[in-house]
Formats: C-alpha cells, sequence, structure tokens
C-alpha cells in the first residue's frame, strides 16, 4: 500500500483534472506575483484563458537556469520574504548558487512528497536511518530528513563524510536504512571491505540513492557489495530538491509525483514536444509550489516518459533512469555518448572496479575520450600484458556497444579520487 493511495492510485483521468486545474492555479499566482513571469506571458500573448488542456502547456514559456541567476537570488520569488521560512541553494558548476526558497506549505508538501518515496522504498516507522547526504544548502540532507521525519523513523543525520565515523555509527547504532549519492556508497562499502566489517553482520537492509546518474549496473554493484536493495530517489532544487519522483519495489522507472509535477518531453534542440515514450529533455512545471513555482522548466536531464500499469499499482507516471544531463553528453564521431552509458559497459568488465572517470580532449577537430578505471588488484598486480589484455578488451566491448573508439587507461586501485556526494565524472581539457 503506498503512503498516499488516493493520489498515487488515483484513476488517470481524475488526476489530470487535478493538475489542469492546478497548472492554471499556478499561472494566475505567477502572473500575478511574479514580473519575470508577468512580461513573458504577456510577450507571447497568452493567458490562463488559453490552457484549456494539459497539452496547452506547451505553449507557455520555457524558463532555463540562467532565468534563475538572472533573477538572483529571490526575484522569482512570489511571496514576502517574511513567508519564506527556508532557502536551499545548488552551487552548480560556475558561479551564484540557484536559490530555492519555500513557504511552510512547501516544505509540507516537500516532506509529503519525500514521504511517499521512502514509504515505496519499503522504509518504516520502526526503521533507523543514516542519513549521509549533505547536510546545508543541499536539498538531499534536510530533504531526506524531513520525509524520514513524517514517517517517524530514528534519524541519525550523520552528514556526508568522515567514512570510518559513518562505518562506526552503522554497526553500533545499527542503522538499517543509509541514504547518500550512490557513488558515496561505494565508497563506504569499499572503506567497510578496508575495515574488514562485513555487511553480512550489519542490519542495514536498503539504500535511497540519487542526486547523480548511475546506471543499472552500478545499481547491482551496489546491492551486492552491501547486501541491500538499492532505490533511487530523484529531484533538482530548482523543483524542491529530492521528491519530484522515486522509484518503487518494482525498480523499473521512477514514479513521478504527478499532482505536484507536470513532466514534459521535448527535443532539447527544438523544443518540439515528443509523444509519451520517446527520449528527449525532461521538463517540469510545478503544481502546488508558493514561494517559487517554476513554469515549464528545463532540466537537461534526458530521459523517456511511460504511462503504463505498474506492478505496485501506482498510476503515477513514470521516468526511465535518467540517461544523463544534456550538458555531460560527449560527441565522439558524431555519436552522442554520456557518462553512464560508458559506465553501464564498464560494469560488464569483471576485471575493473566500478571507479573511473573520463577525459575529454580535442585532437584537431575531432573529440577524443580517454577512460581511466581502475583495474582490480589482482588484474593490475599481474602486470603489464595482462593490464594491455584488459584494455583492449573494454576498448573492443565499447566498440562493439556504442560503435566509437576510445582510450583505456588501466589504472592501479585506489589511483581515482573517491566521492562523498555528487562523483565528478567527466574531466572536459577541449
Ligand atoms: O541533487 C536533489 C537530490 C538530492 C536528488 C538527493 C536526489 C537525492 P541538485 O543539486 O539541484 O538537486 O541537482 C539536480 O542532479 O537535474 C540531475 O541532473 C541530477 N540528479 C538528481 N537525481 C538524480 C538521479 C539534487 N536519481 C540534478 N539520477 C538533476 C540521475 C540525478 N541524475
Amino acid at each position: 500500500m503506498p503512503w498516499n493511495d488516493t493520489i498515487e492510485c488515483m484513476p488517470l483521468e481524475e488526476l489530470q483534472k487535478i493538475q489542469l486545474a492546478k497548472l492554471r492555479e499556478t499561472m494566475v499566482w505567477v502572473n500575478e506575483r511574479v514580473p519575470f513571469y508577468r512580461r513573458k506571458f504577456e510577450q507571447m500573448g497568452i493567458t490562463v484563458e488559453d490552457i484549456k488542456s494539459l497539452e496547452d502547456v506547451a505553449r507557455l514559456p520555457v524558463t532555463v537556469k540562467n532565468d534563475l541567476r538572472d533573477n538572483y537570488p529571490f526575484d522569482l520569488c512570489a511571496v514576502p520574504m517574511k513567508e519564506v521560512v527556508r532557502v536551499h541553494g545548488s552551487s552548480g558548476t560556475t558561479g551564484k548558487p540557484v536559490t530555492g526558497p519555500y513557504t511552510r506549505e512547501d516544505m509540507d508538501q516537500w516532506s509529503e512528497c519525500m514521504a511517499r518515496n521512502l514509504w515505496a522504498a519499503g522504509i518504516r516507522p520502526e526503521d533507523v536511518v543514516q542519513n549521509a547526504y549533505g547536510y546545508g544548502l543541499f536539498t538531499g540532507g534536510l530533504g531526506f530528513h524531513q520525509g524520514a521525519a513524517l514517517l517517524n523513523c530514528t534519524i541519525v543525520p550523520t552528514s556526508s563524510g568522515q567514512t570510518e565515523r559513518q562505518i562506526m555509527i552503522m554497526q553500533d547504532f545499527r542503522s538499517n536504512v543509509l541514504f547518500c549519492t550512490p557513488s558515496y556508497a561505494l565508497t563506504i562499502a569499499e572503506r567497510a571491505q578496508e575495515m574488514k566489517v562485513n555487511f553480512k553482520d550489519l542490519p542495514l537492509r536498503v539504500g535511497v540513492f540519487g542526486a547523480e546518474p548511475w546506471s543499472a549496473g552500478m545499481r547491482q554493484e551496489i546491492e551486492e557489495r552491501m547486501g541491500i536493495k538499492a532505490q533511487e530517489a530523484y529531484g533538482l532544487t530548482e523543483l524542491c530538491g529530492p521528491g519530484v519522483a522515486f522509484d518503487c519495489e518494482v525498480q523499473d522507472g521512477l514514479h513521478i509525483n504527478e499532482d505536484h509535477f507536470l513532466p514534459e518531453v521535448v527535443d532539447p534542440l527544438t523544443l518540439e514536444p515528443l509523444p509519451i515514450g520517446e527520449k528527449g529533455e525532461l521538463i517540469l512545471t510545478s503544481l502546488q509550489r508558493r514561494a517559487m513555482p517554476m513554469i515549464r522548466y528545463r532540466t537537461k536531464d534526458i530521459t523517456r516518459l511511460r504511462r503504463e500499469p505498474c506492478a505496485c499499482g501506482r498510476t503515477l507516471i513514470k521516468m526511465d533512469k535518467v540517461l544523463g544531463r544534456t550538458d555531460d553528453m560527449i560527441v565522439i564521431s558524431g555519436v552522442n555518448v554520456f557518462p553512464s552509458q560508458i559506465e553501464s559497459l564498464l560494469m560488464d568488465i569483471e576485471e575493473v572496479e566500478p571507479q573511473y572517470v573520463l577525459v575529454v580532449r580535442k585532437k584537431g577537430y575531432l573529440d577524443q575520450l580517454t577512460v581511466r578505471v581502475e583495474g582490480k588488484k589482482d588484474v593490475y598486480d599481474a602486470g603489464p600484458e595482462k593490464r594491455a589484455a584488459v584494455e583492449q578488451k573494454i576498448k573492443n566491448h565499447i566498440k562493439g556497444m556504442i560503435g566509437i573508439n576510445v582510450q583505456i587507461h588501466l589504472e592501479a586501485p585506489k589511483i581515482i579520487a573517491r566521492s562523498e556526494g555528487k562523483a565528478k565524472r567527466v574531466i572536459d581539457e577541449r
């Protein structure tokens, strides 16, 4: 049974009625309160009367990250600051952070979205949850904290980092749930092994991982190393943080909290809406947020929507695991490649560790990709001939599967920097 079965299992027609009403409400809300949106609607000559069906959302202007930067910190805020009870932010790679203000109502709704996510992962009030997402401006720490608080779990707010202490606390407090990024989960698993701590002796049962792309192979790797179920959370600061979408026990796509977020998938170049089932850029419109609603926010995340019955009983639309961000796409000899695709091919190779980094360089007019991946200790120690053979094997596998030529550097174990949060997978030297 889901956390909120009225919403999560609602017949489509009913859900879409709610979505349309809330879309129109949001449009009126921002039109009255946010000059940025009012100007855009005026320029396009569009009013709420034009929004007669959900498809009409495509007539509204899109919002991009630069709009948030230009209006930093609070010019997109639709309420006076005295009604704002919390502000989060995401650092991004350059410049000022993107801000996410919340009213009291926004906070309650965020907690509700997170509670659905955690409940779907099988987490219950009696669980001891260790929250190793970073606490602070980042939405991961406090977002998960609030969801677990609504479920009445025992929360251990370790935040990220201090890996040995994480493992000690896991042992001493008998944590049976872990929250962190997938790359940090691997770091913890590896450190535990070095400390000769066996996960079989720990009560850890499930992890809820997200905040960065990770392949299905990586999920399996984590599940095996930790002996747990690895569930997923998806979200972004601009829309609330985690709590936008989550997977259920079926682990086949992420259910979007559709009463809060209206999803579309578009062609990232032309912004043409794509039919359900086609891969493209995810666009999200918030339907209930008050402090900083987002109209058609371009996430830059590449995925596919699927409207199909799920064995869990939820009717909420599903999105595929995110393939990657348009920012991180690499073009090698005309082929578009995402780091997670390379990751999933590396996971097929038994001689390597799940630790890698991609280096992109320019050679003449062409992009060149070098994959630095750690060999397993015995493989690496077996000498240069063995290493060359494994490098060739990986090269052939990647060539065979996606048709591109890459250089492989098999590295010594523990050479690549370990992650405590979002892993940096691409070094762009172009
Ligand atoms: O990463 C929110 C979050 C925290 C989600 C904890 C899940 C767990 P930002 O820092 O604003 O917010 O980064 C948002 O991270 O646009 C995606 O590119 C990426 N991302 C988030 N979750 C996933 C996921 C948080 N499950 C950006 N799979 C998003 C792939 C993800 N990418």
